[in-house]
């Protein structure tokens, strides 16, 4: 008989009882523990695994069709891969959430329990991580030939506790009890080189006495909305090469004899957690070469399976860059066709130029990575040789279509001259793609005329927007489901997996019984968070206030130091006035600083002594609460954002490239306080200029107070709440045990204030007055919130993949 008829498997079904009997042959054959002795991990994991044997049919299938079908297939690299808890998420790709429900109320195991024992994966730092984590789900929802390459971190981001008001970070060892999710994939390892020395032999350049690092590969499967299609998603670890030291081991030098080897895992250790203001080192550098070589290698392995040489492979692969950080790939796809595989330079070139696209993600100048030339040089010599190479030829050709232009060809250079010698891997990344894109009109538009106007004048046709999303899975229908339950009522379940639909919500804004469900649905939320925070950090609000809430990493161009002093003016407006007519409020924080950013954890500081100050003052009572909550993180994101009534998005017009937090609360019914920035410009058309509130400069008075000289001391000697409140803080009024505790925010503001905090203050704080007004005004307030989830259609991610597939990638859905 042959094999494959003898090989035959059991398809899990999706009833109760077969989930029941699932969960407790995996709890007993895989975890090793049975009814008496599982505790509460172990049932975890027993689910785990029954959840994960329910999307394998629909993953391999999504695998053999790719192959059977030949696709040309999307791959999308990148250093980050925010993705939260799996668990639930699957359980509602795969329609089981309740019956998987049921069978652990059948066996006594505590669901909710377990499912809130599962640690995020925090293998990312914010925005860019968790969009590329969306993208997965939507290329698994569209039915997309797709994968997600990235770093299998030990340690992702860390984890936040506040200590005496003071962020204190915490390793994030979230691997510690092993990942279920899940697969080791062994026979997947490839070899990654570094250092060495480079030696010419007939016109080629050998690479010889490398130290060597094994990358294996780790796969994940990211489930579409109905199992639609399931994506990989394959993160590499780093081992040693060599092992262990023999002689130092037969030394009994047991230390020194792994040391080599610890050195080398390092690789895939940890995730840095860099916020644009710190520059990455060495290690750095060698994790973007580590998984850019692994998965390139991985991917002319799958190439050459099907097809003989590389003729069809531009046809055949798309290789997108998630910012910067994957841009070695370039020069690695050169040495591999090169060096391994004997193509010349044009066709090589050619080849690299047809595949490769990128995705600019900030305009700010520090962010922008380089590297310098001798560190690169170093660790990658043949890489820094290629990348001069490209260099030559491509200022080559700029000076043959601008001959005159010296200038240009300083600017335009993949490498920076001026002082220590670096690549400008932003260059490197355009040069090397066919398309370049932004991600909101704003940020694509600013992108064009500031940062690669040069290249604009090169290639003009390489230049697009692609407006975040967001998955409406998580984010809604997973995070939300009072809301979600309510939607499903009214207008079907369809609009998991069509966003558009959701315009219908616009006919019942009127209605009050809508309208009074609209509102019973965002109060089971706000009691949700209420008792989370009643928990931690421990402080007890009204959860009839309006939930005013600002959650995103901490940075001074997303200005939580704005909303802080709008804060502090209005504890003492209400001090000034407590039997006014105040609308209750509690105002939110949450976010991570980086580890080395003085300022962002300055603020965190000030907003903890703040609501110390505030939340203790009994003449305040509950019309004010400020909440700094620790540990801001995905899971967490799930249960803030369905609470809140105000979202904040703040930011200096023109430095929040697009922004998603802002979609995501808008999805989930609270109303916009926000600058003309990133796609809060588009939020605002699709919602309507009435159902959000805008103030403060827009991106060109922005540049143009910076150009002529901006004045903050004019707005602080002009304005008397501002110079109330900043003379509070001079004076320690939140800090009376150490005065001058935040000299140093108040220097900031009043003498450089490059984010023009004090410009924007007055009407941020005019316009915070309108919020309460509506607020005044239930009916109308729902209203409002009502026709921002109707608004929302064109923020689903699938609307971005749909677009990135068509006009970028040229792939289509497997049929
Ligand atoms: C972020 C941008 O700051 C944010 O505006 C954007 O929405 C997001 O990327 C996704 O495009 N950038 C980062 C980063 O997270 O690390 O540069």
């Amino acid at each position: 008989m042959p094999a494959t008829a003898i090989f035959q498997f059991d398809k899990p079904t999706n009833s109760v009882e077969a989930l029941r009997r699932s969960i407790s042959n995996r709890l007993v054959y895989q975890v090793g523990k049975d009814l008496h002795s599982a505790t509460q991990r172990d049932w975890l994991f027993a689910v785990f695994h029954a959840v994960r044997d329910r999307i394998m049919d629909g993953w391999r299938e999504s695998l053999t069709q790719a192959e059977d079908q030949d696709a040309k297939r999307v791959y999308y690299l990148s250093l980050e891969f925010l993705t939260g808890r799996a668990l639930t998420n699957a359980m509602l790709a795969t329609d089981i959430y309740e019956p998987v429900k049921q069978a652990c109320a059948l066996l006594g195991a505590d669901f909710d329990a377990l499912i809130d024992l599962e640690p995020d994966a925090g293998l990312g730092n914010g925005g860019l991580g968790r969009l590329a984590a969306c993208f997965l789900d939507s290329m698994a929802t569209l039915g997309l030939p797709g994968m997600g390459y990235g770093i299998r971190y030990e340690f992702g981001m860390f984890a936040q506790r506040i200590e005496h008001g003071q962020q204190v970070e915490e390793p994030d060892y979230w691997l510690v009890n092993g990942y279920p999710w899940e697969f080791m994939r062994p026979e997947l390892s490839y070899t990654i080189r570094y250092g060495g020395r480079l030696v010419p032999q007939n016109g080629q350049s050998l690479w010889l006495d490398t130290e060597d690092v094994i990358a294996t590969a780790y796969d994940s499967g990211v489930p579409g909305h109905q199992m639609r299609s399931v994506v990989t998603m394959r993160l590499w670890s780093a081992r040693a090469s060599g092992g262990v030291n023999l002689d130092a081991f037969n030394r009994g030098d047991y230390i020194q004899a792994v040391e080599a080897k610890n050195q080398s895992e390092n690789v895939s250790r940890v995730l840095y957690p860099d916020d644009r203001t710190e520059h990455g080192h060495e290690l750095r550098l060698r994790q973007e070469y580590f998984f850019v070589s692994a998965s390139l290698q991985d991917i002319l392995r799958r190439h050459l399976k099907n097809h003989s040489g590389f003729e069809q492979l531009a046809d055949k692969v798309a290789i997108h860059l998630n910012d910067t950080h994957p841009a070695l790939a370039v020069p690695e796809l050169m040495r591999l066709l090169m060096d391994e595989h004997q193509l010349d330079w044009e066709a090589a070139w050619g080849l690299c130029t047809r595949i490769f696209s990128y995705t600019n993600h900030t305009l700010m100048e520090e962010a922008l990575e380089t590297w310098p030339v001798e560190l690169l040089g170093r660790v990658l010599p043949r890489h820094m040789g290629l990348i001069f190479d490209i260099n030559a030829r491509f200022l080559a050709e700029v000076h043959t279509r601008f001959p005159d232009d010296h200038a240009l060809l300083r600017r335009i250079s993949l490498i920076e001259e001026r002082g220590v010698r670096r690549v400008r891997m932003a260059h490197l990344s355009v040069l090397s793609s066919h398309k370049v894109n932004g991600v909101s009109a704003l940020h694509s538009q600013l992108m064009v005329d500031t940062i690669f106007s040069d290249f604009v004048r090169m290639y003009p046709e390489r230049f697009c927007n692609k407006t975040n999303g967001i998955t409406p899975r998580r984010w809604l229908s997973l995070a939300n489901p009072s809301l979600s339950t309510l939607i499903d009522s009214r207008i079907g379940p369809d609009w998991r997996q069509d966003l558009d639909q959701l315009a219908q919500l616009r006919d019942l804004a009127d209605e009050p019984e809508f309208q009074n469900a609209f509102r019973l649905a965002k109060q089971q939320n706000k009691r949700r968070l209420t008792d989370l925070m009643a928990r931690c950090p421990g402080v007890i609000v009204d959860p009839h206030s309006l939930f005013d809430v600002q959650v995103k990493r901490m940075h001074e161009y997303k200005r939580q130091l704005l909303n802080v002093l709008h804060v502090i003016t209005r504890y003492h407006r209400i001090l000034a006035q407590p039997h006014a007519n105040w609308v209750p409020r509690t105002v939110i924080f949450a976010g991570k600083a980086a580890s080395a950013y003085y300022m962002a954890k300055l603020v965190i500081r000030l907003i903890n002594d703040v609501a110390r100050v505030i939340n203790n003052d009994p003449l305040i009572g509950s019309l004010l609460r400020v909440v700094f909550i620790p540990n801001y993180r995905v899971s967490l994101a799930e249960i803030i954002i369905p609470a809140a009534n105000l979202s904040e998005q703040i930011s200096t017009a023109g430095t929040e490239a697009s922004g998603t937090g802002n979609m995501k609360f808008a999805l989930n019914g609270a109303l916009t306080i926000g600058t003309w920035d990133g796609a809060n410009i588009e939020i605002a058309e699709k919602v309507g200029p009435d159902n959000i509130f805008v103030f403060g400069n827009r991106a060109e008075k922005v540049a143009e107070l910076r150009g002529y000289g901006y004045l903050p001391r004019s707005y602080y000697e002009g304005n008397f709440d501002l110079k109330f409140a900043i003379d509070r803080l001079a004076q320690g009024g939140f800090s009376p045990e150490e005065p001058g505790r935040y000299r140093d925010v108040v220097n900031v503001l009043l003498e450089s204030d490059y984010y023009q905090l004090l410009a924007d203050y007055g009407d941020y704080c005019a316009c915070q007055d309108k919020v309460d007004d509506l607020y005044r005004r239930p009916g109308a307030w729902t209203r409002s919130a009502i026709l921002n989830v109707a608004g929302m259609g064109p923020f689903s991610s699938d609307r971005t993949i749909r677009e990135y597939a068509t006009d970028i990638w040229g792939v289509a859905p497997l049929r």
